[in-house]
């Protein structure tokens, strides 16, 4: 391979969904080099449409990436959630419940937008529509990834591989089996979700359980709305007109909420599986498995972009230890300190999930007990301070 096929750098990143973004500009800003590889184009990863709730150490980790001026200045600072059921809303104080935090609405789209345009500034590289890229040698201290691009093989030499490629990832595909455990819990639904031009119906987010299913009702900034219903998990996005799709949001929600929703044609549809996952370790000699690659959470706890970005806080420190430091130790801690919160974040995601939405096996025992939790969350400020510490995010 000639030298112009060939480079170096001391982190390898694959992936340049948050993960990788947010852990490529802490790395630079610490003073270690990395290189990242996108296996899709950039107008395709600023295409997706995903997460819309920061938390705090999120917004405080953009502060540090020197990213955060628009998340600022455009996003939504929210103190309270609502939830709503039989017919009425409820309103949980956040910050009351967690000593004043708050959480920040701001989509996920722009947070990568947002990364992505300080890494240009900085003429750091990314290497998009890289094709059949292969971690490699990682059980050892030279760890080498190939990649394709413009019908080239190329080689990047490194000290350490980042594996930040999401669910469907190829670097956990590339641990070998018997060196990893994985815990699975599929959910047997989907969320539908739709984007308009419309004023939220509410100023604050609504999660609503029904006997019809789960509704949510997100925003994005004060004229744009984000909504989610809860389908079965084999449904296409052709099985929801948006006309449906409005009926079935109204129908889930209390009457005089339903009656002040704004509808307007959708910008985006798309529906996403539910499942809680969790890889362990995240660390296979000199590869790292950070974000989606190594975790998923349903979404209904709002957690999955958030522990993507936890997971880089430890990472960031391990690296720095390691690099900076000459503490090769500081890689060690990394796997048992991420997933301590990680498992946390599962669990408050994978009981919210339960509580909210609608089983096939359902009885009614089961939907008994259900409201039973709900009356209880919301008339409890002990409830209530549980369930707002998770969701503003527990601390690191
Ligand atoms: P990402 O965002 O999936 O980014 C991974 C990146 O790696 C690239 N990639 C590869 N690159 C090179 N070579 C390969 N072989 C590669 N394979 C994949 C991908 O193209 C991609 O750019 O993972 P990351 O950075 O860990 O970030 C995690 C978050 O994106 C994720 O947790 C959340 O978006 C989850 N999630 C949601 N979370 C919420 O809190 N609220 C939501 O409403 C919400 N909606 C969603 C979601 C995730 C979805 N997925 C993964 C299908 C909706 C969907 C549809
Ligand atoms: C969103 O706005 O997309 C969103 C908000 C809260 C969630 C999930 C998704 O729990």
């Amino acid at each position: 391979m000639s030298d112009g096929r060939r480079t170096r750098t001391q982190v390898c990143i694959i992936g340049s969904g948050p993960a990788g973004l947010l852990l490529g500009q802490l790395l630079h800003r610490a003073g270690v080099d990395a290189v990242i590889l996108e296996r899709r184009s950039k107008q395709y990863v600023l295409g997706r449409i995903r997460a819309g709730v920061l938390e705090r150490t999120t917004v405080d980790l953009l502060e540090r990436a020197g990213c955060a001026g628009r998340a600022h200045s455009e996003g939504l600072i929210h103190a309270g959630v609502n939830l709503a059921f039989d017919g009425s809303l409820h309103r949980l104080d956040l910050a009351a419940g967690s000593g004043g935090k708050t959480v920040l609405v701001y989509g996920q789209t722009e947070v990568t937008r947002d990364l992505m345009a300080a890494r240009e500034a900085e003429g750091l590289i990314t290497h998009y529509a890289a094709e059949d890229v292969e971690p490699q040698d990682f059980d050892g201290a030279r760890p080498f990834v190939t990649f394709t691009e413009g019908g080239v093989r190329r080689r990047i030499d490194c000290d350490v591989i980042a594996g930040c490629d999401g669910y469907h990832g190829v670097s956990r595909a590339s641990v070998p089996p018997d060196a990893i455990r994985t815990f699975q819990r599929d959910y047997p639904f989907g969320w539908m979700g739709l984007l308009a031009d419309a004023p939220p119906v509410e100023e604050e987010l609504i999660y609503a359980a029904h006997a019809h299913g789960f509704a949510l009702c997100s925003m994005r900034s004060p004229t744009r709305s984000r909504y989610y219903v809860q389908c079965p998990v084999e449904d296409r996005v052709e099985d929801w007109p948006d006309d449906r799709f409005w009926d079935e949001l109204r129908r889930r929600l209390p009457e005089d909420v339903a009656r002040r929703v704004e509808t307007a044609p959708s910008i985006e549809k798309s529906i996403a599986p539910l499942r809680s996952f969790v890889a362990e370790p995240l660390r296979f000699g000199r590869l790292f498995l950070c974000g989606d690659a190594a975790h998923i959470v349903p979404p209904t706890g709002a957690k999955g972009l958030n522990l993507a970005a936890s997971d880089v806080h430890y990472l960031v420190e391990a690296l720095s230890g390691f690099f900076l430091e000459g503490d090769a130790e500081a890689l060690d801690r990394y796997s048992t300190r991420a997933l301590a919160r990680v498992w946390k974040a599962e669990r408050f995601s994978w009981w919210f999930t339960s509580l909210m939405h609608r089983f096939p096996e359902d009885g009614a025992f089961d939907r008994r007990i259900r409201r039973a939790e709900l009356d209880y969350l919301v008339g409890s400020e002990a409830a209530a301070a549980a369930f707002s510490e998770n969701y503003v995010g527990l601390p690191f």
